[in-house]
């Protein structure tokens, strides 16, 4: 899979050279291309923004470098053009699943007060945000973004883990332990010692669900559960109740 990002701060990419993306762009599982918008400045002082028409504060990026870096970009195989935006429709696990499937996406990162809205119209294909909140350019969404599909990439993870974990099944993760087995004397579960598989995955399910109640009970209403997993989440309410009786009864 191919990501090409249009930006003015390259150097920012560097952070996708470490780790799991890094060895994924080493071992040619996905490539990723920086082009530096600035690159396509016709001006003698690499002038890429303008005062915005109509007055204001900050600058605008101008329409034609950003037209001329994603033109110099090959469009053969037909990319999807994503703007990080606030804006956007904010990126979730489905969607990054849904981008997972596309061989060629081009992600554009705006700074200053935007781009100018001509170049956008003709362009962009979607406007992604990853949250509400405001960000000083798009360059760290557009990572979020490469690191969240990517994973999604066949041989990207080493194991099967994308496929077992938080959020592809709508629950969050169970608790893990290593060693020791106790620290500041706390034991570690004693049924993931114990050696039957069919129990520790019935203790994980049921703490996942646990865990999912009380951090995310959003994410509960979402999805379908199994006859043992309401028996379970029964199971877990009731301890609910009942955990404040040591408090009350003490001494
Ligand atoms: N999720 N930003 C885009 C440039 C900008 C400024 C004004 C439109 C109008 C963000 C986010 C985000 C900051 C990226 C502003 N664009 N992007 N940038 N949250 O905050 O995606």
């Amino acid at each position: 899979m191919k990501f090409d990002v249009l930006t003015l701060f390259p150097e920012y990419f560097e952070v996708l050279k470490q780790s799991i993306i890094g060895r994924a762009i080493k071992n040619g599982l996905i490539e990723v291309n920086i082009t530096n918008i600035r690159d396509f400045s016709k001006d003698k002082h690499s002038k890429v923004d303008d005062a915005p028409y109509g007055g204001g504060a900050g600058m605008v990026l101008m329409p034609n470098v950003v037209y001329d870096a994603y033109k110099a970009l090959d469009g053969n195989d037909n990319p999807r053009v994503i703007y990080l935006s606030p804006q956007g429709k904010q990126l979730n696990q489905n969607k990054v699943i849904e981008l997972s499937k596309e061989k060629h996406l081009i992600l554009l990162c705006g700074h200053y007060e935007g781009i100018d809205q001509r170049v956008l119209d003709e362009i962009v294909d979607e406007e992604i945000s990853i949250g509400d909140y405001v960000l000083t350019g798009g360059e760290l969404p557009a990572m979020v973004l490469i690191d969240s599909v990517s994973r999604y990439v066949e041989g990207v993870l080493s194991d099967d883990s994308s496929k077992e974990e938080s959020f592809s099944e709508g629950l969050l993760e169970y608790p893990q332990y290593t060693r020791p087995e106790e620290f500041l004397s706390k034991k570690v579960p004693e049924v993931l010692i114990s050696g039957n598989h069919s129990n520790i995955n019935k203790w994980r399910r049921k703490e996942a669900i646990r865990n999912t109640f009380l951090k995310r009970p959003d994410l509960l209403k979402k999805i379908e559960l199994s006859e043992e997993d309401k028996k379970a989440l029964k199971e877990i309410e009731n301890e609910c109740q009942n955990w404040f009786w040591p408090l009350i009864f003490r001494n």
